[in-house]
């Protein structure tokens, strides 16, 4: 697990660069910190991490990466309702979901190929944020077209939550939303904007959280409109 402590940059609140990379400028964390349940320990916030010239090189290669892994719809366990998100994935895992279940696999679900290969931004960037000594096995992509959201949950179907999740978001504006360890614990929401990046690490690693909604047309980014999320995720134990 990534060393954490109230001394961590990366605690919530605290301002943040990620070491070595200069595209993070250190912008203060939330607008409204007092009135607004804590955060926890561990998830850290690098606004504007990639800058609009990274945006589109990084939109370039995930443009790729579904050209060869197309979007599927996943499905609920059990019940096979289908969530609103559409997702792909790369890298040697990727995260999948129908009336079986939440796992983890090598292939494609629909295709039947292997996933495409981690592009190079992302790489570089779970070396710099993550804190973490092996690299990221899987990166979920989601899209959310207008009017999709995904609920409150947490990101524990990985076999180890010893590193961090390491989200990106491109596109459209979000209205985020993060919890504590318990569903029921109190939420605060934050806009994220594309180019930013967040970690969930130590005790925040398993943190609830979701999209409530995304703001349309708030980005020029995405031609067709909408957001892409990537996550990246460690699954196994080094
Ligand atoms: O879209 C986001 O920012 C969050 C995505 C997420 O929570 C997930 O993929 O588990």
């Amino acid at each position: 697990m990534p060393a954490s402590s109230s001394n961590d940059p990366r605690r919530a609140g605290a301002p943040m660069s990620p070491p070595s990379d200069p595209l993070s400028p250190q912008v203060s964390l939330f607008q409204d910190s007092a009135a607004t349940p804590d955060l926890p320990e561990g998830f850290a916030y690098y606004p504007g991490y990639f800058d609009d010239k990274a945006q589109h090189m990084l939109l370039d290669e995930i443009r790729q990466i579904i050209a060869q892994a197309p979007l599927f719809t996943p499905l609920m366990p059990k019940t096979g309702q289908p969530f609103s998100v559409r997702m792909s994935n790369c890298g040697p895992l990727g995260w999948v979901s129908d009336r079986a279940g939440y796992r983890y696999q090598p292939q494609h679900p629909e295709t039947g190929s292997p996933w495409p290969l981690m592009p190079d931004p992302l790489t570089a960037l779970w070396e710099n944020v993550s804190g973490f000594s092996g690299p990221a096995e899987a990166c979920l992509i989601n899209y959310y077209a207008d009017g999709t959201r995904m609920g409150l949950h947490q990101d524990r179907d990985e076999e180890t939550f010893d590193a961090p999740v390491v989200s990106v978001s491109l596109g459209d504006e979000a209205v985020f939303r993060i919890g504590g360890l318990k569903r029921k614990d109190p939420t605060r929401s934050m806009r994220l904007k594309s180019g930013d990046v967040l970690v969930f690490g130590g005790p925040a690693r398993l943190a609830f959280h979701g999209i409530d909604r995304v703001i349309k047309g708030s980005s020029a980014l995405l031609k067709q409109g909408g957001r892409l999320n990537l996550t990246l995720r460690r699954v196994t134990a080094l």
